[in-house]
């Protein structure tokens, strides 16, 4: 589906690129504003009762501001800087006091084994002591909450995917603070439509645009000094999928409940299926029961490893011995699927990551060699697109990163595709099981 064309790459064009790219959203923005305009037109005159003219023609530009009426970040203390609506602009670090920054939902720990926990003092004193840890984390994770509201106000039919992704990377690092490898992205901004359940991001020349008809996956990650929030929805216009939406939403929210300390992730996938597979949808006169994607898992992470090493199964029948352990962070993502419910590798890849031992492997290519020096200073041992690498000067590269993939430094994850024509949804949150009690980190009032 994408376009394999080479990137058309020169200042003049990237400028125009940028121009067209800030009228079409500006565009898609303005639209926004003016259906909430017309929508909210009695409210917002007795709320302001003072403002000059209410004539039907006043422009539809909304200046962002802290003030605007229908700002839903709440007001802060002396010494903070409250959010802006409808563009947020202040960074999140900004807005709350040194070590406040939002908790996620937090719930005990299931099983009969776990009750102790929420009172015990040695448990209390274990979780004081990663304090500095989960307040990163809580950053991430508002900084995620943030960017996916603002983006999901934005995003409709008619905008390239390239446009998105690169309007939601520029406003992470705008909310984050970006600064190099202590404040950024975690990896790229996936927006997999339809059949293409995951790591699917526009290449360079990459011209796909955005359909009513589409189910897109949009899943980014956000990380501070290596603590990683990788979290994911699912964005559809027409209604005739809301019944896979709500399969996959109640799948991963199932996960998130079954998910603590000394579970067995065989019972999470078998309690997930259990739910997702509870779920029909109709499309074009024909039933299908949603399937969980048997394949694809959720996981632990650690500090700049998107994969710590345990896989999370959304079936049941697999990691039969495996537990979830104290002080472990998971991301719990499940999909569904109107296909076989098994992803491949298909199409061009767009997402890569260094791997750990990347710099202890003999390189025989002097240019392949200069290629993991600059993978590793911008990126580590993150995930990274291709076209960031054409972004930060290393143009024609791809001979020399097939070499790195070759030589096993650098692992490809290729888009991963269930059957053409079948339609796939993903829910994810980022949990983290503390001594006394687990936290949905990445929980909002979205998902
Ligand atoms: C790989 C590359 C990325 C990890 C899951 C995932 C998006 O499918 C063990 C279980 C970002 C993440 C990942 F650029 N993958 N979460 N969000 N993709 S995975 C995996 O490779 S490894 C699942
Ligand atoms: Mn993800
Ligand atoms: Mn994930």
């Amino acid at each position: 589906m994408p376009p394999k064309k080479p990137a058309a790459k020169s200042a003049g064009g990237k400028k125009k690129a940028d121009d067209d790219f800030d009228a079409l959203l500006a565009a898609a923005v303005d639209s926004v504003q003016v259906v909430e305009k017309k929508e909210k037109a009695p409210q917002s005159k007795s709320a302001k009762a003072t403002e000059g003219s209410d004539a039907p023609t006043a422009e539809a530009v909304v200046k962002s501001s802290a003030d605007h009426p229908e700002n839903p970040y709440p007001e802060v203390e002396a010494g903070q800087t409250r959010q802006t609506w409808p563009e947020p602009t202040v960074l999140v670090s900004k807005q709350f006091a040194p070590r406040k920054f939002p908790t996620g939902e937090i719930t005990a720990h299931p099983l009969e084994c776990n009750v102790f926990r929420q009172s015990s003092e040695e448990k209390r004193a274990l979780e004081r002591a990663t304090e500095t840890e989960v307040m990163e984390l809580r950053e991430a994770a508002e900084v995620h909450r943030q960017v996916r509201r603002w983006a999901n106000s934005w995003i409709k039919p008619g905008i390239p995917l390239m446009t998105i992704c690169d309007r939601i990377e520029k406003k992470l690092e705008e909310l984050i603070g970006k600064d190099g490898l202590n404040r950024g992205q975690a990896f790229p901004t996936g927006c997999s439509l339809n059949y293409i359940a995951a790591h699917y991001t526009p290449n360079t020349g990459d011209k796909t645009v955005l359909t009513y008809d589409d189910v897109m996956k949009l899943d980014f990650g956000t990380q501070i000094n290596g603590r990683i929030i990788d979290s994911a929805w699912t964005v559809a216009f027409d209604q005739k999928y809301d019944p896979l939406l709500l399969a996959v939403k109640e799948a991963t929210n199932e996960g998130v409940r079954q998910a603590g300390i000394d579970v067995r992730l065989c019972d999470i996938g078998a309690a997930i299926q259990e739910v997702m597979e509870s779920y029909e949808i109709e499309l074009n006169g024909k039933t299908f029961q949603v399937k969980s994607i048997r394949n694809l898992n959720g996981h632990n992470i650690t500090p700049y490893q998107i994969h710590g090493g345990k896989s999370v199964p959304i079936v049941k029948g697999t990691e039969a011995g495996v537990r979830m352990e104290e002080g472990e962070l998971f991301a719990i993502e499940t999909f569904g699927s109107t296909g076989r419910g098994v992803v491949i590798e298909d199409l061009e890849c767009s997402h890569y990551m260094a791997l750990p031992e990347a710099s202890t492997i003999q390189l025989r290519s002097d240019k392949a060699k200069q290629l993991l020096k600059h993978i590793d200073k911008h990126f580590g041992t993150l995930a990274f697109a291709r076209k960031w690498l054409d972004r930060t000067g290393q143009d024609r590269h791809i001979l020399h990163l097939n070499n790195l993939v070759e030589a096993g430094c650098v692992l490809k994850c290729p888009p991963l595709v269930d059957v053409k024509g079948s339609y796939s949804a993903q829910y994810e949150h980022t949990i983290l099981l503390k001594p006394t009690a687990k936290e949905v980190l990445s929980r909002g009032s979205d998902y």
